[in-house]
């Protein structure tokens, strides 16, 4: 599954929701005034001194620090659900193969992939899918405890949302009739409480659509539609064992022997299904300080899309061969908001990462959306086998938001002091969605990138430097939080010290200075 945040909207969560943005704010010595459209459009890119954000100070190292030097071209692998190359902030910065030829149905430069001039695409015209749980559930009981913990994961998600499905259905009735009312397709709280009728199915469409609006706020039609998706979409296909996504491509997910199945589109048939992925793609790269949307971490960077994550859970078989031609073709920092719980070919994806670490590529994996602590149940892919970290090249990033304080950490990242190494900006992130637009979106999938365009600015800058010292660089050069902070759902606290390994949220500032000094020494001593 996409690590995209699933907001659960039953009516609770949607007054739970409506509930957050009035908590009054915490004690904080930095906050002054709430932020304006403007600042929210690139709060990531503030800094905390300065704006009282806690974003990564890009903008501050921009100004200060990299103005007149000259980087190199980093490619960025992502991936993701497709990207939408021909985005107006986009189609700039996205990698072309240059030793293919386009269109001649052949396979120019040997890479095994026939056209690939833009990336490649491992699912085809393919997009929904069952959840990883429930592919174990339909192979049959082989008596594992495998099995058994799919089941009752099964049962627990199936009890989730389907009492919702008989919910959001009379919400949508109640708005048709409403809209077919008013004849029109948007409306306000106050039109519906101009409506004067005896008619019992109007009156009491009315009553349901003024307290959903009373819940979900102003944009309740977007989140109605969320909704939607949310129930639809589990109980058609991520939950549906009758349903079958892999069959429109035809390979088998279990057989590693064939390796260029899909096609070179790479973004989905429908091309609003590639949100989540030109999201992402955005949040490194689309064009700063072009006066359209919003801006990018890195320049000088070249977005390579694969596209491996459909609407459901991603199979470890597509992931591999996504690392593995992300890593073959020149990416040097491959960006993965994806995760899932389950992960029956893990070891592929094991050993793609090991080849990401023997070719000095870093991937960056987002911590999950779970609100839970990964170091005692796992997100796939885990750089962990029995426990012990198999490799030096894999980031895991977990999400904050633009309040300082306690309740900085995202109620629905996943931590972990053993599994999260670092924190960056992951709620409220605009960028970049299909057809020319743009969207706040919010995930551990948005702090990923902005972790990972950080990484791309330093391979750009200090190109000598080596992928496992890229990730300490993250690590260690982050700002400190010396306090308390609230995780998961219930807001257990916690040191943020013990949330992750470094107790620390990226700063590009800081880590593009610990680079210079890093890449100095290097130089300075050949041998190291
Ligand atoms: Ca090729
Ligand atoms: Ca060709
Ligand atoms: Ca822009
Ligand atoms: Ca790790």
């Amino acid at each position: 599954m996409k690590n995209f945040l699933l907001l659960s909207f039953s009516l609770f969560s949607v007054a739970a929701l409506a509930q957050e943005s009035k908590v009054a704010p915490i004690a904080n010595p930095y906050k002054k005034t709430p932020l304006t459209e403007q600042q929210l459009q690139r709060w990531s890119h503030l800094d905390l001194q300065k704006d009282s954000v806690p974003g990564m100070s890009v903008d501050k190292a921009y100004s200060e620090l990299i103005k007149n030097k000259k980087g190199t071209k980093v490619i960025v692998g992502v991936i993701d659900s497709g990207v939408d190359i021909n985005h107006k902030d986009l189609k700039g910065a996205i990698w072309t193969n240059k030793k293919e030829k386009p269109n001649n149905g052949k396979d120019d430069d040997n890479n095994g992939f026939v056209d690939d001039v833009h990336g490649w695409n491992f699912l085809g015209e393919s997009n929904n899918e069952n959840l990883e749980l429930v592919r174990i559930l339909k192979k049959g009981d082989d008596g594992s405890e495998t099995y058994k913990k799919a089941q009752a994961e099964y049962d627990k998600k199936y009890q989730e949302v389907a009492p919702n499905k008989p919910i959001v259905d009379m919400i949508l009735k109640a708005d048709k009739t409403i809209r077919e009312h008013l004849k029109k397709d948007n409306y306000t709280a106050e039109e519906l409480n101009e409506i004067a009728s005896v008619k019992y199915d109007l009156y009491q469409s009315k009553k349901i659509m003024l307290s959903f609006i009373e819940q979900a706020g102003k944009d309740f039609h977007a989140n109605l539609e969320e909704f939607k998706d949310y129930v639809y979409d589990n109980l058609n296909y991520n939950l549906n064992k009758e349903f079958d996504g892999r069959q429109p491509l035809g390979d088998n997910p279990d057989d590693m022997s064939t390796k260029n199945y899909g096609n070179n589109v790479v973004y989905s048939k429908d091309r609003k299904d590639s949100l989540h992925g030109t999201h992402v793609a955005g949040i490194i790269a689309q064009g700063r300080n072009n006066k359209i949307g919003g801006d990018g971490v890195a320049e000088n960077v070249e977005i390579m899309p694969i596209r491996a994550v459909p609407n459901g859970d991603e199979y470890d078989k597509d992931i591999a061969l996504a690392i593995r031609y992300a890593v073959d073709n020149g990416a040097t920092v491959i960006n993965g908001s994806f995760g899932k719980d389950f992960s029956p070919h893990a070891a592929w994806v094991w050993d793609a990462i090991k080849y990401a670490a023997s070719k000095d590529v870093l991937f960056v994996h987002a911590a999950g959306n779970d609100g839970k602590d990964i170091d005692t149940e796992p997100n796939f892919p885990t750089d962990e086998i029995d426990l012990k970290e198999f490799a030096d090249n894999v980031l895991t990033v977990g999400a904050i938001n633009y309040n300082y304080g306690e309740n900085v950490v995202a109620d629905f990242s996943n931590y972990g002091s053993k599994n999260v190494d670092v924190f960056a900006p992951g709620v409220k992130i605009y960028a970049t969605i299909p057809n020319n637009e743009y969207k706040y979106e919010q995930g551990t999938s948005m702090a990923a990138p902005n972790a990972a365009g950080v990484a791309a600015l330093i391979r750009s800058f200090y190109p000598n430097l080596k992928a496992a010292q890229v990730k300490q660089i993250l690590m260690q050069s982050g700002s400190p939080l010396n306090f308390d902070v609230a995780v998961g759902e219930n807001g257990d606290k916690m040191p943020f010290s013990k949330a992750c390994v470094s107790g620390k949220l990226v700063n590009a500032y800081n880590a593009l200075k610990m680079a210079e000094e890093m890449s100095k020494t290097m130089k300075n001593n050949p041998k190291l």
